[in-house]
This record gives structure tokens, C-alpha cells and sequence, in this order.
């Protein structure tokens, strides 16, 4: 029978991607997002195998209850909906970027997961997909509270593992580095120079490359769990700690 993924952030970049990808592979679908006219889009690209598209916002935390607390037999909950914004010293950024990053990346997270995981225990089966970043565990200028955020995901998935001992729901930590999606344009803010300028002469990971991994992570088989998994573009590696010398 075919199996269930719930996507949330399914209207772009590494959640577009794994729902063209699922749908491929006949799974059905619930894709989740909060740009309506981009999920009707997709549901008329991928048809029948899209179960139900819901327009969510998951830092509302009534909203993410009452439209997904009534779903039944998901069999895989990717919580992929994040952002970061900015990239400013943290002595000088703009604290609403702060609070929409916590608000989106933890606290939406902690949500779609509260309101998904009882049925996933009461069926004794089901997986949780956390997308992290190389962020939450390599610090970088810059990085500040969205690289916390991540952080935070790596720790939460960890924990979540320890809950769940006892029952066959599977968690994953996902944590890619550099990947080109509409990620750096929502950073700087619509600037599409400056996201352009990111991925110049890189070759970055594409959404695809996280779906193909996303879908071998769930179709292990049921008695083995993928507790993490850290995926860069050969093109990026992690530096040397950063000196700082006087310049006498
Ligand atoms: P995109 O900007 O292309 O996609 C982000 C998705 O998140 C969109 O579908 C957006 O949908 C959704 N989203 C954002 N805010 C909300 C919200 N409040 N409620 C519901 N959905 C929301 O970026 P990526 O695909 O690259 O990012 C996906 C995830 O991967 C994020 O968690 C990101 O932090 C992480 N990541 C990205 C990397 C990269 O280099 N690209 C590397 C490592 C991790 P909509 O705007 O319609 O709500
Ligand atoms: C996205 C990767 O390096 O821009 O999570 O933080 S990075």
C-alpha cells in the first residue's frame, strides 16, 4: 500500500523537491506551506498522488493543531519549513529576525511534531525527518541565532530518539550544508544579487540531492533508524578556527 508523507515548506527548494520526488515513487502526499497559489501549482503538476495541500503557517501554533491535528495514517512527518534571515553580527541585527527564526525553526518544528507524534505511537510506526544544517553544528560569522536554531534541531531529534525507545517510530537528523534553493534569497531579503553571489562558482548541493537522501533514509529497513546524517557539496569543507592577530 502506499505510503504517507506529510512535507511542511513544500512549496520551494528541498520541500518541492522531495514532494516531485515522492509523488515519482507513488507515495501520496500532504504538502504544507504558506503561499496557497504555489501548492495548488504543485498539485495540479503531481495530481492524484497529492492527497491533501494545506496552507499552513507553522509558527501559529493554533493553526498548526487545528489543520493537522485530524490527519490520519502519516507515515512520515519532514519537518523541512525553516529560514534563515540575515547575516549580520549579532550586535547589530534586526531582533524580529531573531524571534521569526526561533518562531519558525524550533518553535514550528515543536509544533508539527506535538500534534503528529500521539498517532505515530498509537500505530507504533512512523518517522520524523528534522531538516537541520551544517549550521547547527559549525559556527560561522553571521551564523548567530540561525545556526542556534539548528542547533537546537540536531539536540531535539536526539531527545526525541530517547522518548521513543520502546516503539518502532523512527527519528532522523538531516543536516545539509551549502544547497541552492530559494534559501539565500529569503536571507538577504529578496536581494538576488547578493544570493547569487553565494553559490558563484560553487557547486552547490541541489534540492534533489536531499530528496534522493530523504527517500533513503525512509526506506530503510523498519528495524534500522538513521539517526543523523551530514551532507555537503565537495566544493565545501569546514575551515581552520579563525585567529585573530594584531597587526603591531
Ligand atoms: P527555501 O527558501 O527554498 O524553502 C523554504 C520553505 O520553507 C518554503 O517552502 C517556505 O514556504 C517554507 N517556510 C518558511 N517559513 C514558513 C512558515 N512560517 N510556515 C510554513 N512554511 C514556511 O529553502 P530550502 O529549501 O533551502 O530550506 C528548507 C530547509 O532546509 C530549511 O529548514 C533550511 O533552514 C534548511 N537548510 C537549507 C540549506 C540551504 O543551503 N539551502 C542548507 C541546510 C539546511 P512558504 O514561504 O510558502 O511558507
Ligand atoms: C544553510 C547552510 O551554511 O548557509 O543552512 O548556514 S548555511
Amino acid at each position: 500500500m502506499a505510503k504517507t508523507i506529510l512535507i511542511t515548506g513544500a512549496t520551494s527548494g528541498f520541500g518541492k523537491a522531495c514532494a516531485e520526488y515522492f509523488a515519482a515513487q507513488g507515495w501520496k502526499l500532504i504538502l504544507t506551506g504558506r503561499r496557497s497559489e504555489r501548492l495548488e501549482q504543485l498539485q495540479q503538476e503531481l495530481g492524484g498522488t497529492v492527497q491533501q495541500i494545506i496552507t499552513l503557517d507553522v509558527r501559529d501554533r493554533e493553526q498548526v493543531f487545528e489543520k493537522l491535528g485530524s490527519l490520519e495514517n502519516i507515515d512520515v512527518l519532514l519537518n523541512n519549513a525553516g529560514l534563515a534571515l540575515g547575516l549580520e553580527p549579532s550586535w547589530n541585527v534586526d531582533i524580529d529576525d531573531w524571534d521569526r527564526m526561533v518562531d519558525t525553526n524550533i518553535k514550528g518544528l515543536m509544533y508539527c511534531t506535538r500534534v503528529l507524534l500521539p498517532k505515530m505511537i498509537k500505530r507504533n510506526s512512523g518517522h520524523v525527518i528534522n531538516i537541520g544544517s551544517t549550521a547547527g553544528s559549525w559556527p560561522y560569522p553571521g551564523g548567530n541565532t540561525y545556526g542556534g536554531t539548528k542547533a537546537f534541531v540536531q539536540q531535539f531529534s536526539r531527545n526525541l530518539r530517547a522518548d521513543l525507545l520502546g516503539s518502532k517510530v523512527r527519528v532522523t537528523h538531516l543536516a545539509p550544508g551549502m544547497a541552492e534553493s530559494e534559501f539565500s534569497e529569503v536571507r538577504f531579503k529578496g536581494d538576488i544579487e547578493s544570493a547569487a553571489k553565494v553559490y558563484q562558482g560553487v557547486e552547490a548541493l541541489l534540492p534533489k540531492d536531499i530528496a534522493e537522501t530523504v527517500f533513503w533514509i525512509v526506506n530503510r529497513p523498519a528495524h534500522v533508524n538513521i539517526n543523523a546524517i551530514e551532507i555537503m557539496p565537495v566544493d565545501q569543507a569546514w575551515g581552520p578556527l579563525a585567529v585573530h592577530r594584531k597587526k603591531d
